[in-house]
């Protein structure tokens, strides 16, 4: 049975705050890290239990919040192929972190031992790790503290990216296996990612501007260090900007990917700092290195509209357009198709549909992952830039088996073999995208500027609206149509149809208490007026 007196103790020296109510979402639960450890010890129980039900197969966990801010905090857990965790799982989660006293956590994972068949006797082994935020080592005390009432084997990863360890969960479990996916450890996956980009780029003249990435001051200024021990400068040359872990309040603080991405500018602070030629290469990761947009300046820093964001959308239309090239180069059957949500640009999806199939889903990682599991080759990016490309086990094997009828299908192929390694299977990985990135505009022969010509955003806005419920926004369509409040996505649908080229469409967060409003259209200054009225309805 369950270990009822170690439960007991744990329930008590890691009490549930009084009053909250917790959410595991589609970023497992994120919240002020002040009062995550009851959620992290619980989780802990929970995830030994999956692991459990996977045979005793290595799951994961990991304490970050990502873009929030540093005071935030948060834990997600990892499925033993280094995916989120099966979603009918979730609600147990929510279930337990919610449990006011030990008797009825215990009656929350009896619930889904009973529910899921998990036979207790068999062995649980964990993985954990955690960004640079200041509350992770309380939390991960917390979490090692259930992962041990429950006997499981803990392995403690430390200081990690997101997608580092996804890939330690997926390497671990295949270690010794034919799909071995690499060697798990940290050391590790530099190394295969590094295998991988110098095999596809040490044909090509070096590029001799630097490439400056800002860190967000969080952990992928780690990351950074650890890569460029195994990729020399003349194959990637790095300038790493806001690497400062140490100084309170300085993560995500006017920098990282969802402050470049949402106030459509630079890290704050850059123009002055930096000598900024126009076309120079930069890009930002998030706090926990799992997104990454690109961006670089048209002209003088000190013009606004100087400023070009390369985002998601960008890095999909990159992406596939290279891959479906090599994919005919090679004489191979694939399909590949590209999978984005309502948040990508207008002109994305339209430049996108042209060249390979499309499907929209609901934000979130599980959904677009899945959808992208559906093609041979599937690109996924939210515009936010978290995103991959996966390619499907028969696809990799068509890879592999091909005989090239020329030397250039030949090449197509080796390239494609490089590329399978090269992108992280798992999840969404700045460090992976970023060199993704550099190999697609090297083998072109590209500057920021040719990349960006592929096609024009349309002017957008994502504005947060704070709501009495959030959970009133019901939506349908991949999250493009209110069903509920009746009668408001009426009233949306009449203002978008003033503007021109227009669409807008409302839902609520997944992972902040508010309702989110996106808004696109042809004309810039038109842009303000529509996201202000969207806005306006939802009050
Ligand atoms: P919510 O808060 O549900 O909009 C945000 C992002 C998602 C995804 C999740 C997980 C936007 C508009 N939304 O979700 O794309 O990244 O966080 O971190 O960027
Ligand atoms: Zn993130």
């Amino acid at each position: 049975g369950l270990p009822t007196q170690l439960i007991h103790e744990g329930v008590k020296e890691y009490p549930k705050p009084e009053a909250v109510k917790f959410t595991y979402g589609t970023a497992g639960v994120r919240t002020k890290g002040a009062i995550l450890e009851s959620v992290c010890y619980r989780i802990a129980l929970i995830s030994a239990l999956r692991s459990k039900k996977l045979g005793g197969k290595t799951v994961g966990l990991m304490v970050t919040a990502s873009h929030n801010p540093e005071e935030d905090n948060g834990l997600k857990a990892v499925d033993a192929r280094g995916e989120m965790l099966e979603s009918s799982w979730e609600s147990h989660c929510t279930a337990a972190v919610n449990a006011t006293n030990a008797d009825e956590l215990i009656a929350a994972l009896e619930t889904l031992i009973s529910t899921a068949k998990i036979n207790l006797s068999t062995p649980a082994s964990v993985v954990y790790g955690h960004d640079t935020r200041p509350t992770c080592p309380a939390l991960c005390k917390a979490l090692a503290s259930g992962l041990a009432a429950m006997g499981a084997n803990i392995i403690d990863a430390g200081l990690k990216t997101t997608p580092q360890l996804h890939y330690l969960v997926k390497a671990l479990n295949t270690k010794g296996t034919p799909d071995a996916y690499g060697e798990p450890t940290e050391e590790g996956y530099y190394a295969k990612l590094s295998a991988a980009y110098i095999s596809l780029v040490s044909k090509f003249p070096p590029t001799s501007s630097p490439l400056i990435v800002d860190c967000a001051n969080g952990v992928g200024a780690a990351a950074l260090i650890g890569l460029k021990k195994h990729i020399g400068e003349q194959y990637l040359l790095i300038k790493a900007q806001r690497t400062d872990t140490k100084t309170p309040g300085a993560l995500n603080s006017g920098c990282g990917a969802d402050y470049v991405k949402t106030n459509q500018r630079l890290p704050s602070g850059y123009e002055k700092e930096s000598s900024l030629a126009p076309g120079e290469r930069m890009c930002s990761f998030d706090g926990d290195a799992d997104r990454i947009v690109f961006y670089y300046l048209r002209g003088p820093a000190s013009q606004p509209d100087s400023f070009r964001l390369l985002d998601g959308d960008k890095i999909a239309s990159l992406a596939a357009d290279y891959i479906v090239e090599l994919v005919k180069k090679a004489g191979v059957e694939l399909e590949v198709g590209c999978v984005q949500t309502a948040y990508a640009n207008g002109s994305s999806t339209k430049y996108l549909q042209q060249r390979v199939p499309v499907t929209c889903t609901p934000t979130g990682v599980k959904h677009l992952h899945a959808a992208a599991e559906r093609y041979d080759v599937g690109v996924y990016f939210e515009a936010n830039g978290h995103g991959t490309v996966l390619f499907s086990e028969s696809a990799q094997r068509t890879i592999k088996e091909a005989e090239p009828s020329s030397p250039a299908a030949e090449d197509a192929l080796s390239q494609l073999s490089a590329l399978v390694e090269l992108i992280n299977q798992t999840v969404g990985d700045a460090i992976s995208d970023m060199l993704l990135v550099e190999v697609i505009l090297r083998s072109r022969q590209w500057g920021a500027e040719d990349w960006d010509g592929a096609y024009e955003d349309l002017p957008n806005k994502l504005l947060k609206v704070t709501v009495k419920d959030r959970f009133a926004f019901k939506t349908e369509d991949a999250e493009r149509k209110l069903i509920s409040p009746v009668g408001l996505q009426a009233k949306i649908d009449n203002e978008v149809a003033k503007y021109k080229g227009a669409r807008s469409f409302v839902r609520a967060s997944g992972t902040e208490d508010a309702v989110r409003v996106y808004a696109e259209c042809a004309l810039a200054p038109e842009l303000d007026k529509l996201a202000t009225a969207v806005a306006r309805l939802v009050q």
